[in-house]
Protein backbone atom coordinates (compact mmCIF):
# COMPACT_ATOMS: atom_id res chain seq x y z
CA UNK A 1 0.00 0.00 0.00
CA UNK A 2 1.35 3.27 -1.13
CA UNK A 3 1.45 5.42 1.71
CA UNK A 4 2.15 2.56 4.33
CA UNK A 5 5.30 2.93 6.87
CA UNK A 6 5.57 -0.92 6.86
CA UNK A 7 4.58 -1.48 3.02
CA UNK A 8 7.53 1.26 2.04
CA UNK A 9 10.35 -0.42 4.82
CA UNK A 10 9.71 -4.26 3.33
CA UNK A 11 9.70 -2.74 -0.06
CA UNK A 12 13.31 -1.33 0.93
CA UNK A 13 11.60 1.85 0.67
CA UNK A 14 12.42 3.08 3.79
CA UNK A 15 15.31 2.28 6.04
CA UNK A 16 14.85 -0.14 9.06
CA UNK A 17 17.47 -2.48 11.14
CA UNK A 18 16.25 -5.65 9.63
CA UNK A 19 17.39 -8.81 11.21
CA UNK A 20 15.66 -11.14 9.32
CA UNK A 21 13.66 -11.27 6.04
CA UNK A 22 12.05 -14.31 3.87
CA UNK A 23 9.24 -14.61 1.94
CA UNK A 24 6.60 -14.47 4.11
CA UNK A 25 7.76 -11.04 6.41
CA UNK A 26 10.60 -9.07 7.36
CA UNK A 27 11.62 -8.59 11.08
CA UNK A 28 13.29 -5.40 12.07
CA UNK A 29 13.90 -3.46 15.01
CA UNK A 30 11.58 -0.83 16.92
CA UNK A 31 12.32 2.81 16.45
CA UNK A 32 10.94 3.41 19.79
CA UNK A 33 11.97 0.29 21.76
CA UNK A 34 10.33 -0.41 25.24
CA UNK A 35 12.17 -3.42 25.98
CA UNK A 36 15.88 -4.12 25.65
CA UNK A 37 15.36 -5.86 22.52
CA UNK A 38 12.42 -4.49 20.69
CA UNK A 39 11.38 -6.35 17.43
CA UNK A 40 8.73 -5.92 14.69
CA UNK A 41 7.72 -9.09 12.55
CA UNK A 42 5.71 -7.74 9.69
CA UNK A 43 4.32 -9.75 7.17
CA UNK A 44 4.74 -8.83 3.58
CA UNK A 45 0.72 -8.49 2.56
CA UNK A 46 -0.55 -5.66 3.72
CA UNK A 47 -3.66 -5.96 5.88
CA UNK A 48 -4.54 -4.42 9.23
CA UNK A 49 -6.29 -6.39 11.60
CA UNK A 50 -6.49 -10.05 12.42
CA UNK A 51 -10.19 -9.98 11.67
CA UNK A 52 -9.47 -9.42 8.18
CA UNK A 53 -7.58 -13.16 8.34
CA UNK A 54 -8.59 -15.98 5.79
CA UNK A 55 -7.50 -18.79 5.43
CA UNK A 56 -4.31 -17.86 3.39
CA UNK A 57 -3.69 -15.28 6.07
CA UNK A 58 -4.18 -17.29 9.41
CA UNK A 59 -1.37 -20.20 7.40
CA UNK A 60 0.41 -16.88 6.78
CA UNK A 61 0.17 -15.72 10.31
CA UNK A 62 1.02 -19.05 11.66
CA UNK A 63 4.33 -19.49 9.55
CA UNK A 64 5.65 -16.09 10.88
CA UNK A 65 5.16 -17.43 14.51
CA UNK A 66 6.69 -20.59 13.61
CA UNK A 67 9.82 -18.78 12.48
CA UNK A 68 9.99 -16.11 15.28
CA UNK A 69 10.25 -18.96 17.92
CA UNK A 70 12.77 -20.90 15.64
CA UNK A 71 14.88 -17.79 15.09
CA UNK A 72 14.48 -16.72 18.82
CA UNK A 73 17.98 -17.85 20.01
CA UNK A 74 19.41 -15.64 16.83
CA UNK A 75 17.35 -13.02 17.88
CA UNK A 76 19.09 -12.90 21.03
CA UNK A 77 15.83 -13.96 22.79
CA UNK A 78 17.21 -17.94 23.70
CA UNK A 79 15.67 -16.67 27.43
CA UNK A 80 12.07 -16.02 26.25
CA UNK A 81 10.31 -13.27 25.08
CA UNK A 82 6.73 -12.17 24.44
CA UNK A 83 4.90 -11.23 21.72
CA UNK A 84 1.83 -8.83 21.31
CA UNK A 85 -0.48 -7.31 18.84
CA UNK A 86 -1.89 -3.94 19.22
CA UNK A 87 -5.63 -3.87 17.11
CA UNK A 88 -7.58 -0.80 17.17
CA UNK A 89 -6.94 2.83 18.58
CA UNK A 90 -7.85 1.95 22.32
CA UNK A 91 -4.75 -0.68 22.26
CA UNK A 92 -2.27 1.83 20.79
CA UNK A 93 -2.24 0.39 17.25
CA UNK A 94 -0.17 3.34 15.22
CA UNK A 95 0.64 1.87 12.36
CA UNK A 96 -2.21 0.09 10.36
CA UNK A 97 -0.48 -2.66 8.69
CA UNK A 98 -0.43 -5.88 10.98
CA UNK A 99 2.49 -6.54 12.99
CA UNK A 100 3.83 -8.32 15.67
CA UNK A 101 5.98 -6.51 18.69
CA UNK A 102 8.81 -8.96 19.84
CA UNK A 103 10.44 -8.01 23.18
CA UNK A 104 12.37 -9.75 25.42
CA UNK A 105 16.06 -9.36 26.61
CA UNK A 106 15.57 -8.45 29.99
CA UNK A 107 13.26 -9.55 32.79
CA UNK A 108 9.26 -8.44 31.62
CA UNK A 109 7.15 -6.69 33.87
CA UNK A 110 3.34 -7.42 33.46
CA UNK A 111 1.20 -4.73 34.65
P1 LIG B 1 1.79 -0.10 17.35
O1 LIG B 1 1.61 0.90 18.43
O2 LIG B 1 1.41 -1.51 17.79
O3 LIG B 1 1.10 0.31 16.04
O4 LIG B 1 3.34 -0.15 17.07
C1 LIG B 1 3.98 0.51 16.03
C2 LIG B 1 5.44 0.46 16.33
O5 LIG B 1 6.14 0.78 15.14
C3 LIG B 1 5.91 1.46 17.38
O6 LIG B 1 6.47 0.75 18.48
C4 LIG B 1 6.97 2.29 16.68
C5 LIG B 1 7.30 1.50 15.45
N1 LIG B 1 7.58 2.30 14.28
C6 LIG B 1 6.79 3.28 13.74
N2 LIG B 1 7.37 3.78 12.63
C7 LIG B 1 8.53 3.10 12.47
C8 LIG B 1 9.58 3.17 11.50
O7 LIG B 1 9.56 3.96 10.55
N3 LIG B 1 10.63 2.32 11.67
C9 LIG B 1 10.68 1.42 12.70
N4 LIG B 1 11.75 0.64 12.75
N5 LIG B 1 9.71 1.33 13.63
C10 LIG B 1 8.67 2.16 13.51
Amino acid sequence: MENCIFCRIVAGELPAAKVYEDEDMVVFKDIQPIAKIHLLAVPKEHFKYLSELNAERTALVGRMLEKIAANAPAFGLADGYRLVINQGDSAGQTVPHLHIHILGGQKLGWE
